[in-house]
C-alpha cells in the first residue's frame, strides 16, 4: 500500500520543500531529507513566515494569528471547521499547529486558509480504455486492461490532477466530491440525473490523509479523502462530454500508467485504484 506509507516519521514530503513558495517570491528555508522530521534536531532552522495577503478576511480563512482569547479548537471538529488530522493528534508549538509530516522551510499559512489541516476531497472517476468497437484495450506488455481517469489541468501550477477541491465548512465529503467534479470537469453543465445517480451509487474509499501539496507550510497543510467512482461498462459518466471549468484550464480522459505525472502525490493515490482494479500500471 503505497499511500499507506504517508505516515509521520516514515514519509518525507518533497513538493513543499526547497522551492520558491507559489505566487510569491519567498524562498523556503532549505530542508534536506535528513532534517524533515521534527524529531531530528536541525540547528539554526529559521524558516521565513509568509501568509498571502489576499486570504485575510475571506470567509474560508482563519484569523491572521490565533490569540489567547481566540484559540481555534485544535484537533477538534466543531462542525464548522474540521481541525482533526487523519494522522492523529498534531502538536501545538508556540501557539500554532505543527505539520505532522515535518519541516517545509516556511511558517505561516502561505496560500492556505486554515491553520492546521485544510481538508479536501478527490473524486477519482475511471473507466476502461476501449477501441472503436467498444472492446477492451489490453496492454501489450502487462496483458492487463488499461484504466482511464478524468484528469484536470490545474490553472495554478499547470499540472494534471484529480479534480478535487476544498471541503466547505460543515459540508459532507460526498457533496464535495460531486460538486468538485461537476465544477471542474463538466463546467457546471447540466448533465441531468445520470451524474447525480452515478455519484449516489457511491464510490470506493481509496485514501484519507496528508497530501504532499506545494502550498503546505510548517503550520498549515492539505489533507484529503479520495474515492474511486468507476464506470465499469463505460455507459454512464464514461460517455460524458468533458468541459473544463472553475480553476481547471483543461480536462480529459487520461490513460493511467506509471509514467503519469500528477500534481502533489496524486499518482500514489491513483496507484491504489490501479491495484484494486488489477489494471495496467
Ligand atoms: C490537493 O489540492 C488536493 O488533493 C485537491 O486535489 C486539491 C484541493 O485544492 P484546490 O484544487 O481547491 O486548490 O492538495
Amino acid at each position: 500500500m503505497l499511500v499507506g506509507l504517508v505516515r509521520p516519521g516514515v514519509f518525507r514530503h518533497i513538493t513543499c520543500r526547497n522551492s520558491v513558495y507559489p505566487r510569491s517570491n519567498v524562498t523556503r528555508y532549505p530542508v534536506p531529507d535528513k532534517f524533515v522530521f521534527w524529531t531530528v534536531n536541525y540547528e539554526g532552522y529559521s524558516p521565513p513566515c509568509y501568509t498571502a495577503g489576499h486570504i485575510g478576511g475571506q470567509s474560508w480563512a482563519d484569523e491572521p494569528l490565533p490569540s489567547e482569547k481566540n484559540q481555534p479548537h485544535w484537533n477538534h471538529n466543531d462542525d464548522i471547521v474540521n481541525r482533526v488530522s487523519f494522522h492523529g493528534e498534531y502538536q501545538i508549538k508556540d501557539g500554532l499547529p505543527q505539520n505532522p509530516i515535518g519541516r517545509t522551510g516556511l511558517c505561516g499559512r502561505g496560500l492556505l486558509g486554515r491553520w492546521g489541516p485544510n481538508h479536501a476531497a478527490d473524486p477519482i472517476v475511471t473507466r476502461w480504455k476501449r477501441d472503436d468497437k467498444a472492446e477492451f484495450v489490453w496492454h501489450k506488455t502487462s496483458g492487463k486492461k488499461i484504466l482511464q481517469m478524468v484528469a484536470i489541468q490545474r490553472s495554478d501550477n499547470k499540472l494534471w490532477a484529480i479534480p478535487g477541491g476544498m471541503v466547505d465548512p460543515g459540508e459532507n465529503v460526498s457533496v464535495t466530491l460531486k460538486r468538485e467534479f461537476t465544477e471542474e470537469a463538466l463546467n457546471f453543465a447540466d448533465k441531468g440525473n445520470m451524474v447525480e445517480q452515478f455519484f449516489k451509487e457511491g464510490g470506493v474509499h481509496v485514501y484519507s490523509g496528508y497530501v504532499d501539496d506545494f502550498r503546505n507550510t510548517d503550520n498549515a497543510w492539505m489533507e484529503t479523502t479520495a474515492l474511486n467512482f468507476h464506470d465499469e461498462e463505460g455507459t454512464k459518466v464514461g460517455q460524458l462530454q468533458l468541459n473544463a471549468g472553475d480553476d481547471a484550464t483543461n480536462v480529459r480522459w487520461t490513460d493511467v500508467d506509471a509514467n503519469l505525472k500528477l500534481h502533489a502525490n496524486h499518482a500514489d493515490i491513483l496507484q491504489e485504484v490501479v491495484a484494486m482494479r488489477n489494471a495496467h500500471w
